[in-house]
């Protein structure tokens, strides 16, 4: 089984803009491994669950719509310290604070359309990537 991975989500307003390409050629170029990779239109429920920790915040009833409302593209990334190297490329929750040549640097509209989702720790790369993935469906070669 592979060893070292984040989970990451392509979110809705960039796969509908055409960004999957653009964005996974980042993930190749910074030395991300895909190790699984599915297109998905989530149900609301599935985005509740997805991120529940957040359902007390007061965006997310919007952030729910948001998530179901166009396709997503899950990944699985293998990396050395997978889960920190993905936050460092993908940059700040909010778009204004991310650092130059970030993935939500380039392609975020706004905080809640910020591109792309990376799990903030190992243990929840674990347990999204299991939302998302059967062990068949992973490769680790
Ligand atoms: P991150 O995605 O960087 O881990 P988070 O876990 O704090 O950030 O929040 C999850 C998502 O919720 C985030 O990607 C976009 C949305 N979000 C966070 N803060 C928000 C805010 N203040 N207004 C609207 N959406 C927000
Ligand atoms: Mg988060």
């Amino acid at each position: 089984m592979i060893k070292d991975f984040t989970f990451a989500l392509i979110k809705p307003n960039a796969v509908k803009h055409k960004k999957t390409g653009p964005i996974l050629a980042m993930i190749n170029e910074a030395g991300f491994r895909i190790a699984a990779m599915k297109m998905i239109r989530l149900t609301e429920d599935q985005a509740r669950s997805f991120y529940a920790v957040h359902r007390e915040r007061p965006f997310f009833d919007e952030l729910i719509s948001f998530m179901a409302s166009g396709p997503v593209v899950a990944l699985i990334l293998g990396h050395e310290d997978a889960v920190e190297q993905f936050r460092e490329l993908i940059g700040s929750t909010d778009p204004l604070e991310a650092e130059e040549g970030t993935i939500r640097k380039i392609f975020a509209t706004s905080v809640q359309m910020n591109a792309i989702h990376g799990s903030d720790s190992k243990e929840n790369a674990v347990k999204e990537a299991a939302f998302f993935f059967s062990e068949f469906e992973r490769c680790n070669e």
